[in-house]
């Protein structure tokens, strides 16, 4: 990469600074900017493939930091710096790059091991929402366009099995049967695009624990990775949670016995949520909790095998049957999901 050229669309002194790869994000790529082996930025390239209208996340984010200032709502909002020129980003070799602060005495953890840091992350997420109240969230661009429907996800799942390729079909057979059986979870989704006891709500949709800041004492500071804050429902929030939090092995594990529902820390997902959303929901929405995780697992699941059988078109893949797997692993979470936690 052109480091030098990159950052001094943003730095006058671009050369004391030093990039390297940064995290495990599945869809952009992320580095570390450091001085003196100290970081002072995120880089980003944003992957133009998923988000195929860079400024439309630059507009929300705008949109969103002005609501709260007019309001004087002080939650920690980490905006991208502007260029020296004045854009939301530099455009270079056809990708888009974009540069945030790093956070000093902030840190970023890979999994969720307590349930005092689910509580933490999950304070901040139904923080973060509920800070919205009042914002007009039909003046947000929904920078993945359905993104969460999961009726739209069902249909991109049966265009894979009419067109994807045959011989993973044929491979993922006791997959897709079960992914079959369980299509009540999409049929209970209906219920939120046509009753109006289901708010659309400024939402995360991305809520994995190294999306959230935590000081040095382990309190939970603020969420980061906006691009997908889009008009949502709390399912999706709540849900992700659940998906990433409740398993000590992560979605990548291909050993089952370390995929599994610790359910001390799902009432720490819930508690830590309606700390500051209970007021907020509607009787509908608090009833609809538990489908959360059942919402997202299952979706996380049809998308890993719909990505499967387009031969793996979206996801990042560290090897051939990765998307397998993570099906595989996903379809075990969501049966113990099912079972443990009512
Ligand atoms: C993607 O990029 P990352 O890892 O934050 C995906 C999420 C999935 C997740 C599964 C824009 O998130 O929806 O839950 O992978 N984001 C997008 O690991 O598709
Ligand atoms: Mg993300």
């Amino acid at each position: 990469m052109q480091n030098n050229q990159l950052l001094k669309a943003y730095l006058s002194d671009a050369d004391n600074y030093s990039i390297e790869l940064f995290g495990d994000g599945l869809i952009h790529k992320t580095y570390v900017v450091n001085r003196d082996g100290s970081p002072e930025y995120i880089l980003q390239e944003v992957n133009a493939n998923v988000f195929k209208k860079p400024y439309d996340i630059a507009s929300n984010l705008n949109c969103l930091s002005s609501f709260l200032q007019q309001k004087g709502i002080e939650i920690f909002f980490p905006l991208p710096l502007q260029t020296i020129n004045g854009n939301d980003y530099v455009y270079l070799d056809d990708k888009y790059f974009r540069l945030t602060p790093f956070e000093k005495g902030a840190h970023a953890i890979n999994s969720c091991s307590t349930p005092e840091q689910a509580y933490q992350a999950s304070f901040q997420f139904g923080n973060f929402t509920a800070a919205f109240d009042g914002f007009d969230t039909t003046a947000l661009k929904e920078t993945i366009p359905q993104f969460h429907d999961l009726e739209f996800r069902w249909q991109q799942y049966t265009d894979s099995l009419a067109n994807g390729n045959p011989e993973r079909i044929r491979m993922a057979r006791k997959e897709i049967d079960m992914i079959n059986s369980k299509f009540d979870i999409v049929s209970r989704s209906k219920q939120f695009n046509t009753s109006s006891s289901f708010i659309k709500r400024v939402t995360h949709h991305d809520t994995k624990i190294s999306n959230v800041l935590f000081n040095q004492q382990g309190k939970g500071l603020c969420v980061i990775d906006l691009d997908t804050v889009m008009p949502g429902f709390f399912i999706s929030d709540v849900g992700d949670m659940c998906r990433t939090y409740l398993s000590p092995g992560n979605e990548e594990e291909t050993d089952l016995s370390k995929v599994y529902v610790r359910t001390d820390f799902y009432k720490a997902i819930v508690s830590g949520y309606l700390e500051k959303m209970a007021d907020r929901m509607t009787e509908d929405e608090k009833t609809s909790i538990n489908y959360s995780g059942e919402f997202i697992i299952y979706m996380q699941a049809l998308r890993f095998l719909t990505d499967f059988l387009n031969n793996d078109a979206y996801y990042g893949i560290r090897y051939e049957m990765n998307n397998y797997d993570r099906t595989i692993n996903q379809l075990h979470l969501l049966e113990l999901y099912q079972q443990q936690t009512k």
